[in-house]
């Protein structure tokens, strides 16, 4: 392969590797203003044009992956998941063929820890700084200096629901609160229209900690059993527990409650909106408070195509593009130069960008350590098997 790839600043970053490679906007279609950017030229060893992805499903806008080929000639392979653990298993087996992967910081400490990551070079991301400094020393107590990762997007995890089924099967149910999920008498009733719970084990005992005014990154086994015992309490009145079907069925009125992230409530609405189905969906950030999480781009230490992952994460942290794909899944980016192309809508909506009083309520997402998250995961079998 020959060692060459030509990057430009921001924007001309891969109208230079169009350049070098043949394929996309020519030097010459540059527009004036543009034109007048700082070159940068960084040469790194050319790879064959392939991109392996592995996001979580519904989290990238309907046209990012299609403007990143066309504009680098690089073919994008893209596949979902819907579960840290799921993405943890692989990463720690390695050999995933990923070249980007996208789990939540707290799973990205321990994985770091574990040696699946490599480190980024920042010479290869000229677009870095763009990201937002408190949002970065944030999550730098998961990645010292920020070596090998950048935020993606953020969010909460609160409850979404029917706000006409809600009211009609339990016209003062306490949307407000996450006894909605945990105290068994208030579930009881929802469940005539279904309610779901996330399959996300740290999250769900957290919140139920919360609920009960514990510490929700507590890892005692006695708040860990009283957890549990809540869970157990509830499991006859939920109807699964999953955590991306729930965007649907809530759109399309098959259950009326759920535990699950903000954009993900939001896009729920959305398509019920889009449906006209009559269907109105709230999200709730509950006053217990919850999680706040940050979903992390980083390129595993074995990536068979290092080079064409970080151009990707430096295309992600162009503005404009950054902005599209909170504008298409309601997610908070930590893109402090993508304001101005964010949807009023969006950057004013408190479920988004909750202000300060309810940012008050957010607890860290802290990483487990192996024992707790044995315990966590018997815990857990326990409970989706009822037994
Ligand atoms: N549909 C996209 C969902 C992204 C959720 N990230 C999960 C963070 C968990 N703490």
């Amino acid at each position: 392969m020959s060692p060459l790839q030509l990057f430009y600043r921001t924007t001309l970053l891969l109208g230079g590797l169009a350049l070098a490679t043949g394929c996309g906007q020519k030097a010459e279609d540059k527009p004036a203003a543009a034109a007048e950017e700082e070159v940068v030229v960084v040469e790194v060893e050319a790879e064959e044009p392939v991109l392996n992805v592995y996001n979580w499903s519904d989290y990238i806008a309907e046209d990012t992956i299609a403007n990143f080929e066309e504009r680098t000639g690089i073919t994008v392979n893209y596949d979902v998941f819907d579960s840290n653990e799921v993405v943890e298993a692989k990463l720690l087996a390695g050999n995933t063929g990923y070249d980007i992967v996208v789990p939540t910081a707290s799973f990205l400490e321990r994985q770091i820890k574990a040696g699946v990551f490599r480190k980024l070079d920042r010479d290869q991301l000229s677009n870095w700084s763009n990201l937002d400094g408190d949002i970065m020393a944030r999550v730098s107590k998961h990645d010292p200096d920020n070596q090998h990762a950048a935020v993606y997007m953020w969010g909460t995890t609160g409850i979404g629901f029917d706000e006409v089924k809600v009211a009609e099967v339990f016209p003062d149910a306490p949307t407000d609160s996450w006894a909605m999920l945990f105290d068994p008498e208030v579930i009881a009733k929802l469940s005539a229209c279904g309610v779901t719970l996330l399959d996300a084990p740290t999250e769900a005992v957290s919140a139920v900690l919360a609920y009960l005014g514990r510490d929700p990154n507590s890892e005692d086994l006695a708040d860990l059993a009283a957890a549990e015992e809540v869970l157990m309490s509830i499991r006859p009145f939920v109807r699964y527990i999953h955590s991306s079907q729930q965007i649907n069925d809530l759109a399309n009125g098959e259950i009326c409650v759920a535990m699950g992230w903000s954009g993900d409530m939001m896009i729920a609405a959305d398509r019920a909106s889009e449906a006209e189905n009559g269907i109105e969906i709230a999200y709730s950030i509950p006053k217990q408070g919850t999680v706040i999480w940050f979903d992390m781009l980083a390129i595993p230490a074995d990536a068979p195509h290092p080079n064409n992952a970080h151009l990707f994460i430096n295309y992600l942290l162009e503005p404009e593009v950054a902005a599209a794909i909170s504008n298409y899944v309601f997610y908070a980016n930590p893109n402090s130069a993508s304001v101005e192309f964010v949807e009023a809508e969006i950057l004013e909506d408190p479920g988004i960008y909750p202000p300060d009083e309810v940012k008050a309520k957010l607890y860290p997402d802290l990483a487990r350590s192996a024992e707790y998250t044995r315990n966590l995961t018997r815990t857990w079998t326990r409970f989706k098997t009822g037994q």
